[in-house]
């Protein structure tokens, strides 16, 4: 389907439930709060369906109301795999009616399905489809829509951004988002505890394939021991990339479990989507994932000889 068939199929329809992927980023929040907002807006009755958001982003939730129905529609947004639904969303794998997603990788199980790959963030999709179904762009959907479009292109540094994502933020400026907020809550603001994290972290880097991989990982007892949350976790991941010389830059996180949640950031062009997929993983071409089995010793050798290989063999 292109985004009219989308916009005329969402019309048609009602009782909507939009999903969001497990370890919620801004980017699968914002588009499924403006989404939620817009249905209502032209009538429907929606609700989104997450676990944890982290605290900073629960302004996302401001101009959302809170409806009872029973649901017959289901949209997700921002989800690549049925994996990405995580164990308690796992009943909705194969009752999705439309699946909106900017991952290449997308192998997600939907009756339809809008994937632009060239969109450097999911909203930016959720943008063109709100302007298609005539809904009023309000201040509380361009926060979100902003949220997601600056948190996956690093406040527009990342080599996904495109003119196309610049003209959109700044349509979503001219309606009267909170840029200068939200830059300083998802980039500048952190957590005391957040600072001692990233000295831990800092202390953890490794150095593979000649330097041209760099690897840093956290624990659960490090977590234990720091006492921070889940949601301080966001943007560990930039770390390593930022390494000169470094071409794969790699964060392992420890989950409960006994397994790691692998992040991937690449340069020069290295695709992280095909590195991760080595392990079952997936994503876009410079930032992608996996989650690894085995105790830390055990998966950070996995990574550095898939490194290395990958590295050699390019
Ligand atoms: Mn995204």
């Amino acid at each position: 389907m292109n985004l009219y068939e989308i916009a005329r199929f969402i019309e048609a329809h009602d009782n909507y439930e939009i999903l969001t992927h497990v370890y919620p980023d801004g980017d699968t929040l914002g588009s499924g709060f403006a989404l939620c907002m817009a249905l209502q807006q032209i009538g429907k009755n929606a609700r989104v369906i997450t676990t944890n958001i982290p605290s900073k982003f629960l302004y996302l939730l401001k101009g959302v109301k809170q409806q009872t129905f029973n649901a017959e529609t289901i949209i997700s947004t921002d989800i690549a795999a049925d994996s990405l639904l995580g164990s308690n969303m796992s009943k909705y794998i194969g009752k999705v009616d439309i699946c909106i997603d900017h991952h290449g990788s997308n192998t997600f199980n939907a009756k339809h399905k809008f994937v632009d790959k060239y969109a450097a963030a999911n909203c930016e999709i959720v943008y063109k489809l709100l302007l298609r179904l005539n809904v009023k762009i309000t201040e509380e959907i361009a926060d979100c829509l902003y949220t997601g479009i600056s948190t996956d292109t690093g406040c527009f540094r990342y080599t996904n951004t495109t003119a196309e994502t610049m003209r959109i933020a700044a349509s979503l400026m001219d309606l009267g988002c909170n840029t200068a907020y939200i830059n300083k809550v998802m980039f500048e603001t952190k957590s005391k505890e957040k600072i001692q994290l990233e000295h831990a972290v800092y202390d953890t880097i490794e150095y593979c394939a000649n330097g041209k991989c760099a690897i840093i990982y956290t624990t659960l007892s490090m977590l234990e021991r720091l006492n921070i949350g889940d949601d301080e976790m966001e943007g560990l991941a930039s770390i390593p990339r930022q390494i000169d010389g470094v071409l794969i830059g790699i964060t392992m996180r420890e989950k409960e479990g006994g397994f790691f949640k692998i992040s991937v950031r690449t340069n020069d062009n290295i695709n992280a989507s095909d590195f991760c997929s080595r392990f079952n993983g997936g994503g876009h071409p410079a930032a992608a994932g996996c989650t690894i089995e085995g105790d830390l010793k055990t998966v950070k050798n996995k990574l550095i000889k898939a490194a290395e290989e990958f590295l050699w063999t390019e």
